[in-house]
């Protein structure tokens, strides 16, 4: 439900049929990434705020300056907002757009991974850490090397290693990279070329450096052909989130300009993916932007949308739904409102 019919909406009626309400009311937050630590839910939002930049394209208006973190003792309980954990002013190396964040938990320290836009206006994710999963949390000095993008997503996998997934297209600028380079005279692939794929790294064991060259993912369709360009209600463009369920490796993402949560399953941290379908139709607003978690054995979507902004689409609300897993391992579909 993009802002383009967005004169239509009433938002009166919208919110009344909304399957669930915003988790905070107090602040504008968004790409929730939640977690269970300490035998709680925390959740690390983006914090939106109306700074006053114009609209583009690139998501100016996007223009958020720090981080709050909220914690639940569980799904019905009470939201508690930690106030802020870290400001972009406290980053050395970081000027302006605190995106999308999320948290990883090793040998009693938190990290707070992070993307920025540096003063040469290119992004780069850093991270900061804290001996309390609720924070204050204090930055490295310089981004980690050899990351670019935004939308950083921490996975642990059971033999004990992090991986760190990442990029976002358009504004997120991973159309300007090949090869982990970075050149604006990059673009978006045609139509009928293969697809950016989201990045991913494993993390060093100090977790504040990636051990290995960044790796591009393929997400393919039903016969394992790399999925295009062009297919853009299926092609990955944002808000990587990746899940362990069964086994299988789930890579969860944003396809941007069709607005859709999709998913896409593997046998490997590293993939190939294979398209299998829609986790969340669209919400109002432009973006969308998820984790999934699992809290004493039901599993939940985090998610956002602009509802109680009425619309304007950089002032988000993250939500929580539960989410279902079908004998087959594939996810049904969750319709945000009810019709
Ligand atoms: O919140 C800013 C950006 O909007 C995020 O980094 C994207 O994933 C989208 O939700």
């Amino acid at each position: 439900m993009p802002e383009d019919n967005i004169d239509h909406i009433d938002f009166e009626e919208l919110n009344a049929s909304a399957i669930s309400s915003p988790l905070v009311k107090h602040i504008y937050t968004a790409d929730p990434s939640a977690h269970v630590f300490e035998g709680k839910i925390y959740i690390y939002p983006s914090h939106d705020v109306d700074a006053g930049e114009a609209f583009d394209d690139l998501g100016s208006h996007f223009a958020m300056e720090d981080y709050h973190v909220l914690s639940m003792d569980s799904p019905e309980g009470e939201v508690t907002d930690h106030g802020m954990a870290l400001h972009v002013n406290d980053v050395p190396w970081a000027e302006r757009q605190m995106w999308a964040p999320d948290a990883a938990h090793k040998d009693g320290t938190y990290y707070l991974y992070f993307p920025a836009k540096k003063a040469d206006n290119i992004f780069q994710i850093g991270v900061a850490t804290s001996s309390s999963p609720a924070g204050p949390f204090v930055p490295e000095p310089e981004a980690i090397e050899g990351s670019y993008s935004i939308d950083p997503a921490v996975f642990q996998d059971d033999d004990g290693k992090y991986y760190m997934y990442f990029g976002g297209i358009w504004g997120g600028q991973l159309q300007h990279y090949r090869d982990n380079q970075y050149d604006t005279a990059y673009a978006e692939p045609e139509a009928h070329e293969v697809a950016l794929g989201p990045r991913v790294a494993l993390l060093t064991d100090d977790m504040k450096q990636f051990a290995e060259p960044v790796k591009e993912l393929v997400i393919t369709d039903e016969d394992g052909n790399p999925l295009l360009a062009g297919d853009n209600s299926r092609r990955f463009f944002e808000a990587a989130w990746v899940y362990k369920h069964n086994g299988k490796y789930y890579f969860t993402y944003s396809t941007g300009d069709t607005h859709l949560i999709c998913y896409a399953i593997g046998d490997s941290p590293y993939g190939p993916f294979k398209y299998t379908g829609v986790i969340l139709e669209p919400v109002v607003g432009w973006t969308s932007h998820h984790s999934v978690v699992e809290f004493q054995g039901t599993w939940y979507l985090f998610y956002h949308d602009s509802s109680l902004s009425s619309g304007v689409t950089h002032l988000r609300s993250i939500k929580m739904t539960p989410l279902i897993h079908n004998e087959d391992g594939t996810i049904q579909t969750i319709v945000p409102y009810k019709q």
